[in-house]
């Protein structure tokens, strides 16, 4: 609890269908303050380290490849609980079964191509932004 800062990643099939803008205001309406914000196409190396709790995964070659065929747009946000409070806004990750009124259940109707990225804890969050930003890149 308290001031948090989460990862936000929309997904190359939420850039492509350019619900950028929509994904990004959700947030801002929310209260969220954006610290950093920039697009950039991820690496193999990079996704497989974003990826590696997935590693044993039958889906991880598929998900790498997903997340490295376009661009992305990567943002951290901070606010109270942040990570919960976006955790909740993106809703379950298989977007059939999001609840609508969350970004996914709005959204996808897929598993794996399911718009947005966010971190699920602090550990998570620590390890998951220093791929994506350099500390320059973060207000
Ligand atoms: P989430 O934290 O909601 O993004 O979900 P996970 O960390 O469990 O999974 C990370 C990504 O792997 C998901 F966004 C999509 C992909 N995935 C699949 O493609 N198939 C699965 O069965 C589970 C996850």
């Amino acid at each position: 609890m308290g001031v948090e800062r989460t990862l936000v990643l929309v997904k190359p099939d939420g850039v492509e269908r350019g619900l950028v803008g929509e994904v990004i205001s959700r947030f801002e309406r929310k209260g969220l303050k954006i610290r950093a914000l920039k697009m950039l196409k991820m690496t193999r190396e990079m996704a497989e380290e974003f990826y590696s709790v997935h590693r044993e995964k039958p889906f991880f070659n598929d998900l790498v490849e997903f997340i490295t065929s376009g661009p992305i747009v990567a943002m951290i946000l901070e606010g109270d609980s942040a990570i919960e409070v976006v955790r909740l806004m993106i809703g379950s990750t298989d977007g059939r079964k999001a609840q609508p009124g969350t970004i996914r259940g709005d959204f996808a109707l897929s598993i794996q191509n399911n718009v947005v990225h966010a971190s699920d804890s602090q550990e998570s969050f620590e390890r998951e932004y220093k791929i994506v930003f350099s500390q320059e890149e973060i207000i």
